[in-house]
């Protein structure tokens, strides 16, 4: 009896030396975790952006960044004192191949839904309500694909003078 428990006891040990397979195992679930763990943390995956515009009808910034993908949290301050009725400000990002000028002839017209005219809504990729002195908004948007968007301000007769680009790369 002793005997045939020893043999089995060395015959368990012998298998648990020699476990390979376990091991490897262990090995490939140590790499999987550290391989997702950077991808969740990630915090470069996220643009706060920021522009301002005033009662000189201009934006601080005519030219804006981001990531193809990123998490854009874009802010717009009116710096100025001039109520939203005469000096209103928003930020309107126009997809790629928007005709800058036709679009913004359109937003005259739709004062009721904030400079947004929504017969051409799927040319606008994102864009903040209308805003007056010293008020500010803000808009959160997924980066669209590399390339060079318009951003405008749609209120009557600002376009001309506040637009610019975002660059996405
Ligand atoms: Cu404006």
């Amino acid at each position: 009896m002793k005997k045939s428990l020893f043999f089995f006891l060395s015959l368990s040990l012998f298998f648990a030396s020699c476990g390979g397979s376990s091991e490897e195992a262990e090995q490939a679930e140590e790499t999987t975790t550290e391989e997702s763990a950077p991808a969740a943390a990630a915090p470069s995956n996220e643009a706060m952006l920021a522009i301002t515009g005033g009662d000189d009808m201009k934006y601080d910034l005519t030219e804006l960044k981001a990531t193809e993908g990123q998490t854009v949290k874009l802010t717009l301050t009116h710096s100025g004192k001039m109520p939203k009725e005469s000096m209103g400000h928003n930020w309107v990002l126009l997809a790629a191949g928007t005709d800058v000028d036709a679009f913004a002839k359109e937003a005259i017209n739709a004062k009721d839904n904030d400079y947004i005219p929504a017969a051409l809504a799927s040319s606008v990729i994102a864009h903040t309500k209308t805003i007056g002195g010293g008020e500010t908004t803000d808009v959160t948007f997924t980066a669209p694909a590399k390339g060079t968007y318009d951003f405008i301000c749609t209120f009557p007769g600002h376009y001309a003078m506040m637009r610019g680009k975002l660059i996405v790369e």
